[in-house]
C-alpha cells in the first residue's frame, strides 16, 4: 500500500517559486517563522516565501486604477469585518441588503473581497484582473513601502484599519496555533509575544506597518483613510458614514430614513456573520477553516491572557514608537 503523504495546505506550500523569488530569498535575513517554517525580511518587514512570492509578483504587474479601493490592515486587525462592510456598502444597489440571497450570506467576506499578495497574485504571477467591475474593491497586508508603484501614481483609495497591538497579537497567536500542523506543536504565548514585541511577526514590526499608513494617511487625507476597530466598535454609524464619504458613496437622507447605515452594520456585526452557515462550516480555497476568521471580536480580550506586566510592556513599546506621531493605538 502506497504511503499516505500528510496533507499540506496551500498556505504552507513552499514549492512553486519563482526563480527570481528564490534569488532574493537567498540573500535576504531570515528567523524562525510563526506557521510555516521560516521568514523572511523584506523591505523592513518579516514575511514567509510565500507571501513573498505574491508581494513580488504584485509590485512587477499590478495595476492600479483611479477608482481602485484597498482595504489595508495587519493580519488580524479585522481585516474580515471591514471587507464585509466595504463589500456591502459599495454594492448596496446592486445587492440590497434585505436581499435573502445577498452575496455575504453565502460567501465568507475573504472570498468577495481576494488578497493581493496571498491569494490573485500568489495563485497567479500575472492574473487578469483588468475585467473586475469598476470599482475594484482589493484587499493587501502589505506595508505602505512595499506597495505596487501604480497604487502611488494613481489615485485609487486606502482603507487602513488598526487594531490595538495587544488584541492583535492575542488574536494572531491563537489564529496562528490552529494553522500550524499538528507535528509542529504550538507557540506558546510567552514565545510569541516576545517576538512580537521584538517585530518578529506576519508582516512586523507592527508599529512600522501602522506608522507607515498613518503618515501616509496625514499627508494625503484624500488617499487613506485611517480607521481603527476599537473606534468602529465605539461609533460604528459614525464611521460607517464617515466610510462611505471617503469613497465618495455617501448614504442620501432617504436610505439614513430607511435605516441601511444600521442595516449594512447589523448584517456585517461578528453575531450575524459568525452564525452563517458558510462561516461555521465552510473552508476558504487556500484551505482555512472559515469560523478561524470569527474568534470573539471583542476589544480587550487580551487581558485575558496576558500578565499585567506583559500588558504594560506592550503599551510602552506603543508609547515609544508612535507618541512621537500623535497616534495612539492603546486600548
Ligand atoms: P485576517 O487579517 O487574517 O484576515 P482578521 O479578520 O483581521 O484576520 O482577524 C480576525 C479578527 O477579527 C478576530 O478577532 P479575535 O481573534 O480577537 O476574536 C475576529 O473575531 C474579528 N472579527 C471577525 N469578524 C468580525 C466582525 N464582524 N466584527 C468584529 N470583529 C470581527
Amino acid at each position: 500500500m502506497p504511503i499516505s503523504q500528510p496533507l499540506v495546505p496551500k498556505y504552507l506550500k513552499q514549492d512553486e517559486l519563482t526563480q527570481e523569488c528564490k534569488d532574493l530569498l537567498s540573500t535576504l535575513p531570515t528567523e524562525k517563522g510563526w506557521v510555516a517554517s521560516t521568514f523572511y525580511k523584506y523591505q523592513g518587514f518579516w514575511h514567509p516565501c510565500r507571501h513573498l512570492q505574491g508581494i513580488l509578483s504584485c509590485q512587477k504587474h499590478f495595476q492600479a486604477q483611479d477608482t481602485d479601493i484597498i482595504l489595508v490592515t495587519t493580519p488580524k486587525s479585522g481585516t474580515t469585518w471591514l471587507k464585509a462592510i466595504l463589500f456591502t456598502l459599495l454594492n448596496r444597489t446592486r445587492f440590497p441588503i434585505s436581499q435573502t440571497n445577498h452575496p455575504l450570506l453565502s460567501n465568507n467576506p475573504h472570498v468577495l473581497v481576494p488578497f493581493l499578495e496571498i491569494k490573485l497574485y500568489l495563485e497567479h504571477e500575472n492574473p487578469d484582473v483588468s475585467s473586475i467591475m469598476s470599482p475594484r474593491l482589493f484587499s493587501t497586508h502589505m506595508p505602505n513601502v512595499s506597495l505596487p508603484k501604480s497604487v502611488h501614481d494613481s489615485k485609487c483609495k486606502l482603507v487602513y484599519l488598526c487594531r490595538n497591538p495587544k488584541d492583535t497579537l492575542t488574536s494572531l497567536w491563537s489564529f496562528t496555533n490552529k494553522l500550524r500542523l499538528q507535528e509542529m506543536g504550538t507557540n506558546s504565548l510567552e514565545e510569541a509575544f516576545e517576538r512580537f514585541c521584538g517585530g518578529v511577526s506576519m508582516y512586523g514590526p507592527f508599529w512600522d506597518h501602522v506608522l507607515g499608513y498613518w503618515e501616509e494617511s496625514l499627508k494625503n487625507p484624500e488617499k487613506v483613510l485611517f480607521l481603527k476597530y476599537e473606534e468602529i466598535k465605539e461609533q460604528p454609524k459614525h464611521y460607517l458614514e464617515k466610510l462611505a464619504c471617503f469613497l465618495g458613496c455617501p448614504f442620501s437622507l432617504k436610505e439614513k430614513k430607511e435605516g441601511v447605515v444600521d442595516d449594512i452594520l447589523e448584517i456585517c456585526s461578528f453575531d450575524h456573520l459568525s452564525k452563517l452557515q458558510v462561516n461555521m462550516e465552510g473552508k476558504l480555497p487556500s484551505g482555512e477553516n472559515c469560523n478561524l476568521f470569527f474568534r470573539k471580536g471583542e476589544v480587550g480580550d487580551s487581558k485575558n491572557y496576558f500578565s499585567p506586566e506583559m500588558e504594560e510592556r506592550l503599551d510602552k513599546i506603543s508609547k515609544e514608537k508612535l507618541d512621537g506621531f500623535a497616534l495612539s493605538v492603546i486600548y
